[in-house]
């Protein structure tokens, strides 16, 4: 049972950790209907439509979660007939023969949720932080019906976990008709029992070794309540699949015809029109096909996907071209493959999107490529925490006067100005005409924290080169002059993530660069390409990098 410690939390820690069955069309209907409750209490709007899993009359897969909600409970949870029967037990299970623990019969879970890890949201049902404290298999004793020995009020069984093992038994007290079944715990006095032996003396995750502090600082997983349990978990922390593709998946797209499946990091991606021309060529160079841009993205994955994983994002689409008008999606598109991560704002308004894309895959940035979405740009906000920003924006942002040389003079005196202040940042260009830095926050701060900071080094900034820099609302008063914008620090309002394209001729890419290279002849905003950039990456790497995540105190102006 030691074996399989997986060193992060996916979904696939519940493949590997508890094998997913496809259920018999009997099993799924029952535990459709054991989970019936479950979806009750979560007010679900969208229709339901849990993995399900095997019925096992004879024991299954076992986990024990603690979970930090308005208190502090241990969820013991059973998998019977193809849902996770679940009682909530205030001090622990316990190996000590004398400890009598009150279980209080809670809501069947779906299967999907044994392996989860990570937070579920304040205000969502359970809000807290979770980890598996412990896990492994059970078998029933005395009965080959558990289901049916549960209804009756008592079931004994066996049980081998990583802390956890030996004879326990579960008994009813009260009436089965109360709305909170109150049971007990006992443990039986064999040769696992451990005298004084609490719950609470092993306080560490099975999983990842980590403690609910630990786990609640650094989540790797989000848990939707809302939601059907397939779509609930969003993964906040390094997937399997941030890995480049293969030299054969390469091969494979390259050598595919217009349109097929492709196959990448385990998923089929369905890509369309491949050879269709998307931009056209600068310089005399042929145009830019959709398969480039798809191959891009894929490549450019290991760089791209830590500035989007756990991050809604918005899309600048152009199906038809860049040559032809884009349009902004921030809804989850139409035919989304269920293996897409999908984020369900809890706080969207009436006109804001409901079910947001968290692009943390290569297959997604692939099926994403493939939809036009040409341009991506992430929340600053990180999930859970979706509406405190991780990262306040400098933009300068050219007028139509504004010459490269200007901004540069602008970047530089940023560059000064967050020296003398001890502040980190990075600037990129970003493919069009301007430059961003980018200043990472530690977590906490609000967007008007962050934005009335990047005012104040803006204006002053701005103050040392007027003839520059307006700051008129309306482009028309401008005078063709620079904009510092700050007003980009502001929830919905996002800026071109570092490696995205952008919608010009020759499919120019947002760079990160370092501030020596602001100092380079050679430098232009769009100096680089979809063409060029793997050539960039191989000299440079990814100058920014080390900053994402930085917890960084902006100090007081
Ligand atoms: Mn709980």
């Amino acid at each position: 049972m030691a074996s399989g410690h997986a060193s992060v939390n996916y979904m696939g820690v519940v493949v590997m950790g508890y094998s997913l069955c496809v259920p018999s069309r009997a099993g799924d209907e029952l535990a459709q209907e054991k989970l019936t409750q479950y979806r009750a209490m979560r007010d679900f709007d969208v229709t339901a439509e849990p993995a399900g899993g095997s019925p096992a009359a004879s024991g299954g897969h076992c986990v024990v979660q603690r979970h930090r909600a308005r208190r502090l409970h241990y969820d013991f949870r059973l998998e019977v007939d193809g849902v996770l029967a679940s009682w909530a037990v205030p001090r622990g299970p316990s190996l000590d023969p004398a400890a009598r623990q009150l279980a209080v019969h809670v809501e069947d879970h779906p299967l999907e949720y044994a392996g989860f890890e990570g937070v579920i949201p304040r205000g969502q049902y359970g809000g807290g932080d979770v980890i598996v404290w412990d896990r492994g298999t059970w078998t029933p004793a005395h009965t080959d019906d558990p289901a049916a020995a549960i209804a009756a009020g008592e079931l004994h069984f066996d049980l081998v976990g990583e802390k956890l093992a030996g004879r326990f038994a579960l008994i009813r007290r009260n009436r089965k008709d109360s709305s909170k079944e109150q049971w007990l715990l006992v443990h039986k006095n064999d040769e696992h029992a451990r005298h004084g032996w609490t719950a609470d003396d092993h306080p560490r995750s099975v999983l990842s070794g980590r403690t609910n502090d630990e786990v609640a600082a650094a989540p790797d997983a989000l848990w939707q309540s809302g939601v059907p349990a397939a779509e609930a978990e969003v993964r906040l922390g390094q997937g399997s699949s941030w890995e480049p593709p293969t030299d054969d998946e390469l091969a494979a797209l390259d050598a595919m015809r217009r349109n097929g499946p492709w196959t990448v990091a385990g998923h089929d991606v369905k890509l369309t029109n491949l050879d269709k021309v998307l931009f056209p060529g600068r310089d005399g160079e042929p145009p830019v096909t959709k398969r480039e841009i798809v191959r891009h993205y894929v490549t450019i994955a290991p760089l791209l996907l830590p500035y989007l994983a756990g991050r809604p994002v918005n899309l600048h689409r152009y199906p038809d071209g860049v040559e032809r008008p884009g349009f902004w999606q921030q809804e989850l598109p139409a035919g989304a493959p269920e293996w897409v991560t999908r984020w369900h704002d809890p706080e969207a308004g009436p006109d804001d999107a409901d079910c947001r894309v968290v692009a943390d895959s290569v297959p997604t940035l692939a099926w994403l490529a493939n939809l036009g979405a040409v341009e991506l740009h992430p929340w600053t906000g990180r999930l859970p925490e979706a509406r405190r920003p991780t990262w306040a924006l400098i933009d300068i942002d050219p007028g139509t006067r504004t010459s490269f040389d200007e901004i540069l003079v602008l970047a530089r005196l940023f560059r000064t100005a967050l020296q003398h202040l001890g502040v980190e940042g990075g600037p990129k260009v970003t493919g069009q005409r301007g430059v961003q830095i980018w200043v990472p926050v530690r977590p906490g701060y609000t967007y008007a924290d962050t934005r009335g900071w990047v005012e104040k080094v803006s204006r002053a900034v701005g103050a040392t080169v007027p003839e520059l820099v307006s700051w008129e609302w309306t482009k028309d008063r401008r005078g063709g002059r620079a904009r510092l914008d700050y007003t980009q620090n502001i929830v919905y309002k996002t800026l071109v993530a570092p490696w995205s394209v952008r919608p010009r001729a020759g499919a120019p890419v947002s760079v990160p660069i370092t501030w020596d290279e602001l100092d380079d002849p050679d430098l232009a905003a769009d100096r680089w390409t979809v063409r060029d950039v793997p050539a960039r990456v191989r000299e440079a790497g990814d100058p920014l990098a080390p900053l994402i995540g930085r917890a960084q105190e902006l100090p007081a102006l």
